[in-house]
């Protein structure tokens, strides 16, 4: 049987056919054009919603969401990255000076406690303490001298929220999505040539330079509290708590101190940053041969508020950071930071508007998670249910493992394959590609282009 070929637009339209009089040649040939006009519009849009990959980060705060974004963006836009650097640098600031106060507040409560706490915990730190001699003395030296650089934290806060004051206070900086806009609105390369010049960078603002001269002028203080043997005492029996990434920073004291300080990669994967608000990345990424447009939300701060507005979303990567299970949440002291992320994990499985976006959970951290194993840090004492298991890293994380997977088994509304890995986002700079295959991957079988 002969093939009969599609009319054209005009011919589906009523319009002018071969067997009519009407017939004419000019028409046939603008009926054409349209056709054809149409079928590349038909195809264009096809391929955009098919390229098109959107993809919402979820997990507790200090999960590891804007560090997987910054991973992407390193490994699909790294230049993107290079231009932000120098507003990062105040990032880091705050970052250094947080932590320096928070050394600095431990011991005053635990000079002014001491003497009263008859644990066996305390009578321990007191034992450890006590050939040291003049620590007050030494330690209060200190303070005075650092006392330019703490009391900065909140002028910095503030400046590096654009001066408008969040809640939060601090314990920590809250910025808006898209903050890098706000606190130097120069070109990159503006205010790189300054950076290499060592001179104040015009546009970057005031409180950052000066943050950047006391930091060089103190930076002896700082080494010499952050190595002090009464510091490290306190800090191996974990009667001081810093932020993850603070060591890393003080370690490097004397490198981030320079005038011409411009943060490197590790410095921008470990700073620590609370966004609010919904922040959008966008990659062009290449995977078997064809580009995908990625489109990557930041969930900052208010956990589900934002979750009806993603319901289009291809995937959920879902970060749970497995080092957490001796953490507590800073706003509830009392709900064990795993146990947190098992009820948010629950309710993401269970969230109908979510059901038809692809599952991946990265159970994150597991570098941290080593080294805590490693230190004699006891699982069953923060989770009872691990009772007398091996407190081995392959024993724990499986564990953990386990725990989400059945939370994925019991809720899931959408009878998902649940993608899970474990990850280090430090580290480890092929984790962006392997997770995007999986995500483009499976986006790939579904909308049946494989
Ligand atoms: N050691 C370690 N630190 C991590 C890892 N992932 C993130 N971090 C650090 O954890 C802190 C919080 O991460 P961030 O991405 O800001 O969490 P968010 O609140 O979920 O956006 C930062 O200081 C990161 O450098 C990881 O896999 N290992
Ligand atoms: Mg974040």
């Amino acid at each position: 049987m002969a093939k009969r070929s599609k009319p054209t637009f005009l011919q589906s339209i009523g319009g002018t056919s071969k067997s009519s009089p009407y017939y004419d040649e000019e028409a046939a040939h603008v009926s054409q054009k349209i056709d054809d006009e149409l079928k590349r519009e038909w195809a264009r849009r096809k391929d955009t919603q098919r390229r098109q990959v959107k993809v919402m980060l979820l997990g507790q705060a200090e999960s590891g969401k804007s560090t997987l974004q910054k991973q992407f963006q390193l490994y699909y836009a790294h230049q993107t990255l290079d231009h932000e650097r120098p507003l990062w640098r105040p990032v880091v600031y705050f970052n250094i000076i947080k932590a320096v106060r928070m050394i600095l507040d431990e011991l005053d409560h635990e000079f002014s406690t001491l003497d009263s706490d008859q644990s066996t915990e305390g009578q321990a730190v007191a034992h450890a303490l006590a050939p040291l001699g003049d620590v007050n003395g030494e330690i209060s030296r200190l303070r005075s001298r650092l006392v330019p650089l703490t009391s900065m934290e909140d002028s910095l806060a503030s400046e590096l929220n654009s001066g408008v004051h969040v809640a939060g206070g601090r314990s920590g900086v809250y910025v808006r999505a898209g903050w890098q806009a706000l606190v130097a609105p120069l070109s990159p390369n503006r205010s790189q040539a300054a950076l290499a010049t060592g001179g104040p960078t015009p546009g970057v603002a005031h409180v950052t330079n000066l943050a950047s001269r006391t930091l060089m002028s103190v930076q002896n203080e700082i080494d010499d509290l952050w190595k002090h043997p009464a510091v490290r005492i306190l800090l191996n029996n974990r009667r001081i708590r810093l932020d993850e990434s603070a060591p890393f920073f003080l370690d490097d004291i004397v490198r981030i101190a320079q005038s011409d300080y411009l943060p490197t990669t590790a410095d921008l994967l470990n700073v620590r940053l609370q966004t609010l608000g919904v922040s959008e990345h966008s990659f062009d990424i290449e995977l078997c041969g064809t580009r995908y447009n990625w489109l990557m939300y930041d969930v900052g701060g208010a956990r589900h508020a934002w979750v009806p507005y993603f319901d289009d979303a291809t995937a959920i990567i879902f970060l749970a950071p497995i080092s957490a299970f001796d953490q507590y949440l800073e706003e509830d002291g009392r709900t064990n930071r795993l146990d947190d992320s098992l009820q948010l994990f629950t309710a993401i499985c269970s969230n109908k508007l979510l059901k038809n976006s692809h599952l991946v959970l990265l159970l994150n951290k597991v570098d941290l998670l080593k080294k805590k194993l490693e230190s004699g840090i006891k699982v069953r004492k923060y989770i009872t249910s691990y009772g007398d298991r091996p407190n081995t890293y392959a024993d724990v994380s499986e564990y953990f493992r386990a725990h989400f997977i059945q939370v994925h088994r019991r809720n899931d509304i959408g009878r998902r394959v649940l993608y899970a890995h474990f990850t280090s986002m430090l580290p480890n700079e092929r984790l962006s590609f392997v997770v995007g295959e999986a995500i483009i991957r499976s986006h790939i079988a579904k909308t049946g282009l494989a």
